[in-house]
C-alpha cells in the first residue's frame, strides 16, 4: 500500500504531535497527525499498569477504539539507578499532594528526587529517561517500542528548555543539561525520540 496515514497521538500535551510528526517527516513517512484536541470525547485512561509499555498500550487501545483510527499513545519517565529504579511509572507524580499544592508539580517532583541524592556521591548519580510508544490499529496488529537516554543527575538546576526532570538531567558524553539543548537537539538522542523514530518503521506500512 501507498498513501497518506492518518493518527492519532493519544495525548493532550500539545508539544508531543509536533515531535511526532517532524520524526515521521525526518524518517520519509507521509502521515497527518491529530491529538486528543481533535477528540474532546476520547476517554481519560489512566495509567494503571506497572511498566511503560503497559501504559502505552492502554492508552493507544482505548483511543483506536474511540476513533477508529490507527492511534499511537507514549509513556515515559526517570529511572534513577540509586532510587532502584524510581520514579519510574510514577514519575509525574512523584511529590504527591505535596506537589499538586505548591503549583509547579514538575519543580516539586524535581526537588523531592534532588533531596532523596542529596549524599549520593557523583560517580553513583546514573539515570535514565525511558519512553514507551505504543501503536495500535483498530482490528489489527499492536506494536510497542522503548527508547532510553542514560545520563546522570546533577546537583543544581541549569537551562530554562524542555520540561519535568530536564534542567537535572545530562546525557551521556554531554556537559549540558537537556534543559540547555535546542529541542531538536534533545529529540536526536532522547528517549521518546528514539521511540517515535522506531515506530516511524511499523507506521510506514500502514499507508
Ligand atoms: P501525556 O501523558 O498526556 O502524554 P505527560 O506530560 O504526563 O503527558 P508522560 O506521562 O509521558 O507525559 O511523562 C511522565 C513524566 O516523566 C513527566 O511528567 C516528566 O516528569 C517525566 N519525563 C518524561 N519525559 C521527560 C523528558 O523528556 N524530560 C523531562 N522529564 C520527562
Amino acid at each position: 500500500m501507498s498513501g497518506r496515514v492518518k493518527l492519532v497521538l493519544a495525548t493532550r500535551n500539545a508539544k508531543k504531535v509536533p515531535e511526532m510528526q517532524a520524526v515521521l517527516a525526518a524518517a520519509g513517512v507521509e502521515a497527518d497527525v491529530v491529538g486528543l484536541d481533535a477528540y474532546p470525547q476520547a476517554p481519560e485512561v489512566a495509567e494503571t499498569e506497572p511498566t511503560f509499555t503497559g501504559n502505552a498500550l492502554l492508552k493507544a487501545r482505548a483511543v483506536a477504539a474511540h476513533t477508529g483510527l490507527p492511534a499511537v499513545a507514549d509513556d515515559s519517565g526517570l529511572r534513577v539507578d540509586a532510587l532502584n529504579g524510581m520514579p519510574g511509572v510514577l514519575s509525574a507524580r512523584w511529590s504527591g499532594r505535596f506537589g499538586d499544592a505548591t503549583g509547579d508539580k514538575d519543580l516539586a517532583n524535581l526537588h523531592l528526587v534532588l533531596d532523596q541524592l542529596a549524599d549520593t556521591p557523583d560517580g553513583r548519580r546514573g539515570a535514565e529517561f525511558v519512553a514507551a510508544a505504543a501503536l495500535v490499529v483498530p482490528g489489527g496488529v499492536e506494536t510497542a517500542v522503548e527508547g532510553v537516554m542514560r545520563g546522570r543527575i546533577i546537583r543544581e538546576r541549569r537551562g530554562g528548555n524542555g520540561f519535568g526532570y530536564d534542567p537535572v538531567f545530562v546525557p551521556e558524553g554531554e556537559t549540558r543539561t537537556t534543559a540547555e539543548m535546542e529541542p531538536e537537539e534533545k529529540n536526536a538522542i532522547s528517549h521518546r525520540g528514539k521511540a517515535f523514530r522506531a515506530l516511524a518503521e511499523e507506521i510506514r506500512e500502514l499507508g
